[in-house]
Parts: structure tokens; sequence; C-alpha cells
């Protein structure tokens, strides 16, 4: 399939408990660019290589977690017609008017059975790479500061009704199930890894009794060498790493898992798989999330934080 409908993660709303902290940590530490503050006080950036106005907003609040999670579709068209896709659906939307977010237009929100809060759009101000639109130079001094992901890439969210989850991205967003975890002796999918792209994953999710979890946000790195490098920024720093560097046997990533100041779990992370929307989807069992190395390929165990912290 050619990228048409739902073309990629555009944005993700994050609650932090001390805006100057998180600036200094997104900013500074993760390397994301500063690229604007709205009148409520929210903070917005962006990953260097990433040609729109922003992918990360951070408000902050007495709860850390996420507020949304935005997708960016190919056109105001496709917005429509998903739209009312959603609703022939049964699922309640809300409209936000253009300008809510800073350089932004119209968005269509509305709430998935694991409790979060989705949204699409179909514009937001391009200002682009800081690199020349002809014979660009292969990167710029804003892809050099702090651990300066490319872009970013997905989220893995904990919510109940994973499987009302996957029958709404697969049948009405047209996403593709690319890989997934059975609970133990059980047919059930647990988790699952979606994709709009070829990319392994455009957002994942995992079972939890609680609604509207975040797992961690995902930015991507070019090389495992950048992955090693964001680790030694992390100590530097005093980020708290809660697993990695090592490599994930679903996706194939090779990944550090940390918190940032507020505690929502972030990933940096480069490489993995690129699957076509007809390949099948891989599955794994519990034991294989596990001991099978799903999770860690290197220390083949189910780390007990993977399954109990998240925001
Ligand atoms: C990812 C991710 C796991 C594999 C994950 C792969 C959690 O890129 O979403 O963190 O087993
Ligand atoms: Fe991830």
């Amino acid at each position: 399939m050619a990228l048409t409908g739902v073309t990629r993660p555009g944005h993700i709303q994050l609650r932090v408990l001390d805006i100057e902290a998180a600036v200094r940590f997104y900013r500074d530490v993760l390397g994301l660019t500063e690229t604007g503050r709205d009148a409520s006080g929210r903070v917005y950036l962006k990953a260097w290589d990433e040609r729109d106005h922003h992918s990360v907003i951070l408000r902050q609040t007495d709860r850390a977690g996420m507020d949304f999670f935005g997708f960016k579709v190919l056109n105001e068209v496709t917005l429509n017609q998903l739209e009312s896709d959603l609703k022939a659906y049964g699922v309640a939307t809300e409209r936000l008017p253009a300008g809510e977010l800073l350089e932004t237009g119209e968005r269509v929100r509305f709430q998935i059975p694991t409790g979060h809060q989705i949204e699409l759009f179909a514009t937001k101000k391009m200002v682009g790479n800081g690199l020349a639109p002809v014979n660009p130079k292969a990167w710029s001094p804003a892809s050099d500061r702090g651990i300066a992901p490319v872009r970013l890439d997905h989220a893995l969210l904990y919510g109940p009704d994973v499987g009302g989850v996957l029958k709404l991205f697969t049948e009405v967003l047209g996403f593709t199930l690319t890989e997934y975890v059975t609970l133990p002796d059980s047919d059930e999918k647990g988790a699952l890894w979606l994709s709009c792209s070829n990319k392994a994953h455009d957002i994942a999710f995992v079972v939890h009794p609680e609604p509207a979890k975040l797992h961690h946000v995902s930015f991507l790195l070019d090389s495992w060498d950048k992955v090693l490098r964001a680790a030694d920024i992390m100590s530097v720093n005093d980020i708290r790493v809660d697993i990695g560097p090592t490599r994930h046997g679903i996706t194939r990533g090779g990944t550090i898992y940390a918190w940032d100041p507020s505690g929502n779990r972030f990933e940096t992370f480069m490489g993995g798989t690129a699957p076509y929307p007809d390949w099948p989807a891989i599955h794994w069992t519990w034991e294989g999330l596990g001991e099978g190395g799903g999770l860690d390929v290197a220390h083949r165990k189910l780390h007990e934080t993977f399954l109990t912290v998240v925001t």
C-alpha cells in the first residue's frame, strides 16, 4: 500500500511535573529543538529531521503521563473520511479547532478501548529540518545536540481491551498488525504492535487493568553507535535507565528504556524490521516475550518494571 490514510505519528502531549526541568531534559539532554510556547504554558518541540512544527508538547500538571497521541493523515479529505468512518463504526469523535495547538489545523479526537485519547489531523506548519531544500548537507548543528533523535517514532500504551483496539486500528484506521504476544496458556492477544507504514510499529499496546497509561514514547536514532552514545549522555546527566542498551526480539530494534525527570519512560532506539502489509504477523508466546528474548534479546528475561511501571 502506498502511504495514504493515516501516514505517521504526528505528536504526543506529555504531562510533566516541572515544566522547566522537563524542557532542560527534552531540549538539552534528549536534544529536541524548542519551537514554541502557547498562552497556556505548553512547550512545543521537534526532533531535528522532522519537517512539521512540533512532535512533542509538554504540559505541566501534578500527574505524569500522556494527554493524547496524534497521527498525521494524508490530507483534509482523508481526515473527513476517517471521521465519518469512526462515527459509522460507533466511535464518538470531537473536533478541536485549528490553532488550539500552535501551527496545527483541526483535529479529530476520540477515545479508544484502552482509554487513551487519540487524534487525527491533516495540517501542521512545515518548518523544515534546517537544511537547504536544494543540495542539502548531511547534517546540521541541531543534529548533534544532546542525544539528537531523528524523529518521534512510536509509543507503547497500556490499558484494558486491547482486542477492541486491534479491531479499531485494523478495520477503521488501516493499520497492520506486525507482531503480537499471547497471554500465558491462552490464544488471547495481550500485546500488539501496529503499523500504518512499513515501520515495525507506529503504536503498540499491552493489556493492563488501569486505562490510559503510557509505557513509553520512543525516538529514533540512526545507528547503534548513537544508542551507545545516548547511554553515555544519560549517565552523564543522571538520567535513570530502565533496560539496555540491548535489542528487542520483538521488532528487532536496538534500544534503551529510561525515565524523564517526571517519571515518563522514553526509548531511544535504532533499526528494527521493515514489514510490508501482506507479511503475516509474528506470534510471540508469553515465554517468548521473556525467556525467548522478545523484550530483551541479550538477557532473555521479562524485566519486572516492563509490566509494572507506567505513568
Ligand atoms: C519496541 C517497543 C518488547 C518489544 C518492544 C519493541 C516490549 O520497539 O515498543 O519498545 O518486547
Ligand atoms: Fe518502543
